[in-house]
């Protein structure tokens, strides 16, 4: 009998187009199960490439009890290894970004390449083989730019997303765009109720005046005429404009067995970037913008990311857990690399929209959170609006179901 039988038994209780069972989202096995066996199944956004912009720059990605070192070598490639000494286990690298001409432990200094290879340990016995103990890979792919990771030794197909996103995220050029700013956010709430609350613009009338200002609600479950809009014409002449440039695709939308969508939304307002004030945030523009386009590139994917491109600054957002009732949202906005802070941009107004928004966000996961907790909680019937949190928690249930099946009995 699996030792996850009570979660088998709580997705017998998922309802199709309902929130989840309350011990899903609470309970301290379902932590474990997420932590130790789904998220493992799966693959999970890290990072960037600019978050590792040079040889040597190292990035951690936490998930669960793993820590997962990301790193650049010095023939350019990210590679990703287990953050755990060959020698007798120690952490190798303690700060959460860095750089590093080699990775050393700190406990006995035994040191490795920036390819994961042991290049050097003291005084071990006749016979010792360096080449046996290198670093344990984790299982990385470079997306467009964007660096996703698989804690399984027999991680997913990974191909239709690869080709979906790194064929529209390209003309950004993450290569030569900078982080400006990376903030971290630890939300009480399940990482499950952050994501549900990223997949829906329902709340976001009451709550998010900066967003909604830029952004506008277009593309959350009502505003394409894929979803029924009514506000088509606009969208339409958009469209026009950006097949004239060439930045024109239709929209991706979680393909059957697929983790991603992909979608050119028309900002609002007349906004050109997702600021206050609707003016870019960055002077410098990126890849083939000469001028300010009021649209933006968005890239959702399951079950922990989502990336927001505008003509010039990206904002992109990790998601892991840290407790049945913890979170960690890390949220990084890069630009050019050749803007100057201070000069072609106020990191202030760069991450005044999300800022607000992110913390907007979190006191709803909060008390979402708390009144799951309660006795008076009931599953509870996602609107038409909901569509993609119903997406995400599809994603959920049907992987929680194939990692169960493959769990040792
Ligand atoms: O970031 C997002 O993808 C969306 C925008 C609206 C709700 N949610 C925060
Ligand atoms: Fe790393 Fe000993 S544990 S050198
Ligand atoms: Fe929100």
């Amino acid at each position: 009998m699996s030792r996850y039988e009570k979660i088998g038994a709580l997705l017998n209780q998922d309802r199709p187009g309902y929130t989840l069972p309350q011990q899903l989202y609470v309970g301290q096995e379902a932590f474990e199960f997420d932590t130790q066996v789904l998220l493992k199944s799966v693959w999970l956004y890290a990072c960037t490439v600019a978050h590792v912009k040079q040889p040597g720059d190292f990035h951690l990605f936490e998930m669960g009890n793993n820590s997962i070192i990301i790193v650049r070598g010095r023939d350019g490639e990210v590679r990703a290894f287990h953050n755990s000494c060959r020698h007798r286990g120690a952490r190798i690298c303690a700060t959460q970004s860095g750089s590093a001409a080699r990775l050393m432990c700190p406990y006995h200094m035994w040191t490795y390449g920036l390819d994961g290879r042991l290049l050097a340990a003291r005084d071990m016995p006749e016979g010792f083989d360096k080449g046996e103990f290198g670093l344990i890979p984790v299982a990385v792919e470079n997306i467009g730019g964007l660096i996703f990771l698989c804690l399984s030794d027999n991680p997913p197909p990974i191909d239709r997303v690869k080709a979906d996103i790194a064929g529209q995220i390209a003309i950004y050029d993450l290569e030569h765009c900078k982080v400006a700013v990376q903030e971290e956010l630890v939300e009480d709430a399940n990482w499950k109720l952050v994501m549900e609350n990223n997949r829906e613009c329902y709340h976001c009338d009451g709550n998010h005046p900066e967003l909604l200002a830029c952004l506008g609600s277009e593309g959350f479950g009502k505003g394409l005429p894929e979803d029924g809009a009514t506000e088509t014409a606009r969208i339409d002449a958009e469209r026009a404009e950006w097949k004239r440039l060439g930045i024109y695709h239709d929209l991706i939308e979680f393909p059957e067995g697929w983790w991603h969508r992909v979608a050119r939304l028309p900002l609002a307002n007349g906004a050109v970037s997702q600021t206050m004030d609707g003016k870019v945030a960055s002077r410098k523009l990126l890849g083939p913008f000469t001028e300010p386009n009021t649209s933006s590139l968005s890239v959702w994917t399951q079950p922990n990311s989502w990336h927001h491109f505008c003509c010039d600054h990206i904002v992109t957002f990790s998601l892991t857990p840290l407790a049945p009732a913890k979170t960690l949202l890390r949220t990084s906005w890069l630009v050019h690399e050749d803007a100057v802070e201070g000069v072609d941009y106020d990191p202030a107004n760069l991450t005044a929209v999300w800022r607000a928004t992110n913390r907007q966000d979190s006191d709803l996961c909060a008390i979402n959170h708390q009144g799951i907790a309660g006795d008076g909680y009931r599953q509870g019937p996602y609107s038409i609006e909901e569509k993609l949190v119903d997406y995400f928690k599809r994603f959920y249930t049907g992987n929680a179901r194939k990692a169960l099946d493959s769990e040792p009995a």
